[in-house]
C-alpha cells in the first residue's frame, strides 16, 4: 500500500506550476494504477485553453467557483463545489475561474509527473 499527503506532496517535485494553474501530482504512472491522480488549483480570473487530445480527464470541484466552456458546440456549464466534469470525449474547452478552484483530477493514462500544458493545451503521451 502506499500512503501520501497533500502537505507533503506540496513540498516536493510532485507540485507542478502551470501559469494559470498549479497541479500537485500525488500518484503518477510509475505507482502502477493505470491512472494519475492530482489535487490541482485553478488561479482566480484566469482563462486555460485545454485540449486534452491524448488523455480522459475526470475533474471533481473540491471549492472555489468557475465555468467550462465546450469549444465545439460553445456550451457553458457553471463549476461550483461538489460539480464533476467528465471529458469523456477528449472535449477541447476553456477553463474558467472566477475564485480560486481547489480540483480532484484523474488521468487516464496516468501522467509522469512533470508535464505541463504545450501549444495546443494538450499533454504529450507518457513514454
Ligand atoms: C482542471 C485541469 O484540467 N487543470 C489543468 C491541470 C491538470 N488538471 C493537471 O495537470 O492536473
Amino acid at each position: 500500500m502506499i500512503v501520501r499527503t497533500l502537505e507533503e506532496c506540496q513540498q516536493s517535485e510532485r507540485a507542478v506550476n502551470g501559469g494559470n494553474w498549479e497541479s500537485v501530482r500525488m500518484l503518477l504512472k510509475e505507482d502502477n494504477m493505470g491512472f494519475s491522480f492530482h489535487i490541482t488549483t485553478i488561479f482566480a480570473n484566469t482563462e486555460t485553453p485545454i485540449w486534452y487530445k491524448n488523455h480522459l480527464e475526470s475533474v471533481y470541484c473540491i471549492s472555489g467557483e468557475g465555468e467550462i466552456e465546450t469549444c465545439d458546440d460553445g456550451k457553458i456549464y457553471p463549476i461550483k463545489p461538489g460539480t464533476l466534469y467528465i471529458l469523456d470525449k477528449n472535449d477541447k474547452h476553456l477553463l474558467r475561474a472566477t475564485a480560486d478552484m481547489q480540483m480532484a483530477c484523474v488521468f487516464n493514462p496516468p501522467l509522469n509527473g512533470q508535464e505541463v500544458h504545450d501549444d495546443e493545451g494538450a499533454y504529450a503521451l507518457a513514454d
